[in-house]
C-alpha cells in the first residue's frame, strides 16, 4: 500500500506497553489520513460519555499521506481526542517536525491510552518505544521543556509537549512543537496532561512509502520553488495572517472589548504592518517556503511569534494596543500551552462581566500587567479564579449567572476566534456549524461574503460557500494534512494535491474524491456530537445571542444599528442543512449516511435518535 505506512502505535500508559497495528486499504481509502484516521478511531474506540479526562479517552496524533514528503507545506499533524472542553470530537493541526519523523519511524496514526501513574515523556525511535520520567520539566513551560529534550536528543527530532496549562487541565490548553507552533484548541493539551504526559519525542529513520518517489520529489521540489516565488511576487508573507487585521478594522469585522465592538481608532498600533517593522525573527513550519511566523520581542524581551488570531484575541478583544505587551500575552500562552484564542475570549468575558456587574473583580479591558497575573492563575487553576478562567468563557458564565451566558463569545463551547460577525450573517454561519466548536479554521468565508456578497443577504449561495471552504479547510487538508495556506493566501490550485496524491499513493483520484471524503467525515463529526449530546438540537449551531441582540449594535460606523436577525439565520442554517442532506436538527439523514458509507455508524446512531 504505497502512500501510508499502514501502521498505527498503540501506547497503553496503564500498563506501558505498546504494539504496532495494521490497518487495511478499505480503512486507508475511506478516511485517509489525519482527522480522517483521528475521528474514525475515537468513534469505534470510545465508548460514549466517557469523561475526557479520564483515563478512557484517548489521545490521538495522526498525518495523512502527504505529511513529511517535501512538497508544499507538508509539516503539520493533527492530533485529537474527545474535548474536555465542549464534550464533542476535537482536534487540532500543528507545525512540527513530529510529521515527518513518525512517518519515518512508519507510523501514521499513534494512539495513545490510559494513564501514567507518574509525569512521563514518551520517546519513539522506530520500533523502540520509552516510558521516560519526566519530573524534571513537570510544573516548566514549553520553551524550557523543549530546550531541555533538544539537549538530550538533538534538535531534529520532533516534540510536542504541553505546559502547566495542560498539566493542570486547564480546559483549552494545547499541545505545542517548534518556537511558537500550537494546535489542539479544544482543550487536547489538557487530554495529555490527564494522561500525565509531558512530551511526546519521535525520530525516524525509514523511507517514507511513496508510489513514484522521482514523480513526487521532482514535482514537489519544483513546486515549493514556485509557491515561494508566489509568496514574494505577492510579499504575503511580510504581514503572514497578520495583514487581515487592519481590513477587519476598516470593514467592522474585528473583535473589540468582547467583541461589543468591531473597531477600534488605536488598531493600526498592532497591525501587520507594525508588527512587521518590528520583526526579529521569522520561524515556520518544515517544508514552508512562505513561512509566516512573524516574531518579535515582547515588553520583557523575550521573542515571541504573533499570528492574527493572537493579536485579535489578546490585542484588541481586550482592548491591549501596545504590541509588545500583546506580545508578553502570546509568549505567555504559548508557554503555559494554552490557546491564544479561548485565553483571550475568557479573559474579555470576565472583563465584560465585571463591567455588567456578574462578578466582582478589578481587571479592567486595557490593563495588560493584570491580565498577564489572570493568565498564570488559569494555567496554574491558582485559587478560585483560576478554576473559574480554566474553565473558559462558557462554563464560567454558568457558574456565575446573572445571563452571562449570552455574552460568552463561543459556541459549543469553544471560543469564537478573531472575527466579529454580529453583522456577519455567512461567517456566523460558518462559526455555528463548525464541527469542533467556533473555530474559522473550518471555513473562512468572511472575505469572500464582504467583498463579493451583499453582507445582510441570507441567501443559499452563502451556505453553498461556507459548505465548499468546509470541504477543503476542514476536509481536503486536514486529511491529507497539510497546510493550506499555499492555496487560500497564494491562490494555489487544490488540484495540485489531486496531482501529489496520486504520485504517492499511485490512485487516480480527482478532487471530487476529497469532496465525497470530506462529506464522510463532517458526517461522523455530526454523529459524534449526537452520540455524545442525545437531547442535540439545531441550537447548538447557533452563534452567540448577543449577535441577535439589537441594544448591541454598533451605535456608528459602517454597520451602525445593524445585528443578525434569527429568523433568517435560521432559514440559513436551513439552506445548509439541506444542501449537506441533513434533517432540520442538523442530522445527517439515513439516506445521507448510506450514500456516504456510514451504515454501520447510522446504525450505532439509531440506537439513542431516529434518523429521518
Ligand atoms: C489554531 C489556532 C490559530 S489559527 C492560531 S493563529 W491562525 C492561534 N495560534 C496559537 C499560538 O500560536 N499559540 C498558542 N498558544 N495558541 C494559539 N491558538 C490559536 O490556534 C498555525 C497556522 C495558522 S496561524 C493558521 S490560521 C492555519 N491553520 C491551519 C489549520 O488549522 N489546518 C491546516 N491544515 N493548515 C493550517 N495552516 C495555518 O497554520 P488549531 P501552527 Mg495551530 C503561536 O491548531 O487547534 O487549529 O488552532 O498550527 O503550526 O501553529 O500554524 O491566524
Ligand atoms: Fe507553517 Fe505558515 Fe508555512 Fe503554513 S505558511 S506551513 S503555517 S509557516
Amino acid at each position: 500500500m504505497n502512500g501510508w505506512t499502514g501502521n498505527i502505535l498503540r501506547i497503553n500508559l496503564n500498563d506501558r506497553t505498546y504494539k504496532k497495528e495494521s490497518f487495511d486499504e478499505e480503512f486507508a481509502l475511506k478516511w485517509v489520513g489525519g482527522r480522517g484516521f483521528a475521528l474514525k478511531i475515537l468513534w469505534d474506540e470510545l465508548k460514549p460519555g466517557i469523561d475526557p479526562l479520564g483515563p478512557e479517552n484517548k489521545l490521538i496524533v495522526a498525518v495523512g499521506p502527504i505529511a513529511g514528503i517535501p512538497a508544499p507545506n507538508t509539516g503539520k499533524t493533527v492530533v485529537a481526542a474527545k474535548s474536555p472542553l465542549t464534550g464533542g470530537y476535537g482536534d487540532g493541526n500543528l507545525g512540527t517536525r513530529v510529521t515527518e519523523q513518525m512517518r519515518r519511524a512508519g507510523y501514521d496514526v499513534i494512539i495513545i491510552e490510559g494513564k501514567a501513574d507518574k509525569p512521563t515523556y514518551i520517546y519513539i525511535e522506530d520500533e523502540k518505544v520509552e516510558f521516560l520520567p519526566a519530573d524534571e520539566v513537570w510544573g516548566k513551560g514549553t520553551y524550557e521543556t523543549h530546550e531541555w529534550l533538544y539537549k538530550k536528543y538533538g534538535k531534529g527530532v520532533g516534540i510536542l509537549s504541553i505546559g502547566p496549562g495542560g498539566e493542570n487541565l486547564n480546559l483549552y490548553a494545547m499541545v505545542r512543537s517548534l518556537e511558537g507552533r500550537a494546535g489542539g484548541r479544544p482543550g487536547i493539551g489538557a487530554v495529555m496532561g490527564s494522561k500525565k504526559i509531558k512530551a511526546i519525542v519521535v525520530k525516524g529513520t525509514k523511507p517514507i512509502p511513496v508510489a513514484d518517489p522521482e514523480g513526487m520529489r521532482k514535482l514537489g521540489l519544483e513546486d515549493l520553488r514556485k509557491v515561494q516565488q508566489i509568496d514574494k511576487e505577492t510579499g504575503w508573507s511580510l504581514q503572514g495572517t497578520t495583514g487581515v487585521l487592519a481590513w477587519c478594522n476598516e470593514v467592522a469585522a474585528l473583535p473589540v472589548r468582547n467583541m461589543r465592538k468591531t473597531h477600534h481608532p488605536d488598531a493600526w498600533k498592532i497591525d501587520g504592518e507594525r508588527l512587521n517593522a518590528a520583526r526579529v525573527a521569522t520561524y515556520g513550519c518544515p517544508n514552508c517556503t512562505m513561512r509566516c511566523g512573524i516574531t518579535i520581542l515582547d515588553h520583557e524581551g523575550r521573542k515571541s511569534e504573533l499570528d492574527y488570531e493572537n493579536i485579535g484575541m489578546l490585542g484588541s478583544n481586550l482592548e491591549i494596543f501596545e504590541l509588545d505587551q500583546v506580545a508578553s500575552l502570546n509568549y505567555l500562552c504559548d508557554d503555559y500551552g494554552l490557546d491564544t484564542i479561548s485565553a483571550g475570549g475568557t479573559l474579555a468575558f470576565y472583563a465584560d462581566a465585571i463591567d455588567h456587574g456578574a462578578i466582582q473583580g478589578d481587571f479592567k479591558f486595557g490593563d495588560a500587567e493584570k491580565a498577564k497575573e489572570l493568565l498564570r492563575l488559569a494555567a496554574f487553576r491558582e485559587g478560585k479564579l483560576g478554576h473559574l478562567l480554566a474553565d473558559g468563557s462558557l462554563r464560567m458564565a454558568k457558574q456565575i449567572g446573572h445571563g452571562a451566558e449570552a455574552y460568552a463569545m463561543q459556541v459549543k463551547g469553544l471560543e469564537i476566534s478573531a472575527y466579529n460577525c454580529k453583522f456577519i450573517p455567512g461567517m456566523a454561519l460558518a462559526f455555528g456549524t463548525s464541527p469542533i466548536g467556533a473555530h474559522h479554521k473550518e471555513s473562512w468565508v468572511i472575505t469572500f461574503e464582504i467583498n463579493q456578497t451583499p453582507r445582510d443577504s441570507y441567501g443559499p449561495e452563502k451556505a453553498a460557500k461556507v459548505i465548499e471552504l468546509q470541504r477543503i479547510r476542514g476536509g481536503l487538508f486536514e486529511f491529507i494534512v497539510a497546510c493550506r495556506f499555499p492555496w487560500i493566501e497564494l491562490g494555489w490550485d487544490v488540484k495540485n494535491y489531486a496531482l501529489y496524491f496520486n504520485k504517492i499513493t499511485g490512485l487516480n483520484w480527482t478532487v471530487e474524491d476529497f469532496w465525497h471524503v470530506a462529506d464522510r467525515i463532517y458526517a461522523l463529526m455530526k454523529f459524534f456530537w449526537l452520540r455524545e449530546f442525545p437531547a442535540w438540537n439545531r441550537t447548538m449551531d447557533y452563534p452567540p445571542k448577543v449577535w441577535f441582540d439589537p441594544t448591541n449594535a454598533d451605535p456608528e460606523g459602517p454597520i451602525a444599528g445593524k445585528v443578525l436577525e434569527l429568523d433568517k439565520y435560521d432559514r440559513l442554517l436551513d439552506y445548509y442543512y439541506e444542501q449537506r442532506g441533513w434533517d432540520k436538527r442538523g442530522i445527517p439523514t439515513k439516506r445521507k449516511a448510506e450514500e456516504l458509507g456510514l451504515i454501520e455508524e447510522a446504525r450505532e446512531v439509531e440506537k439513542i435518535a431516529k434518523l429521518e
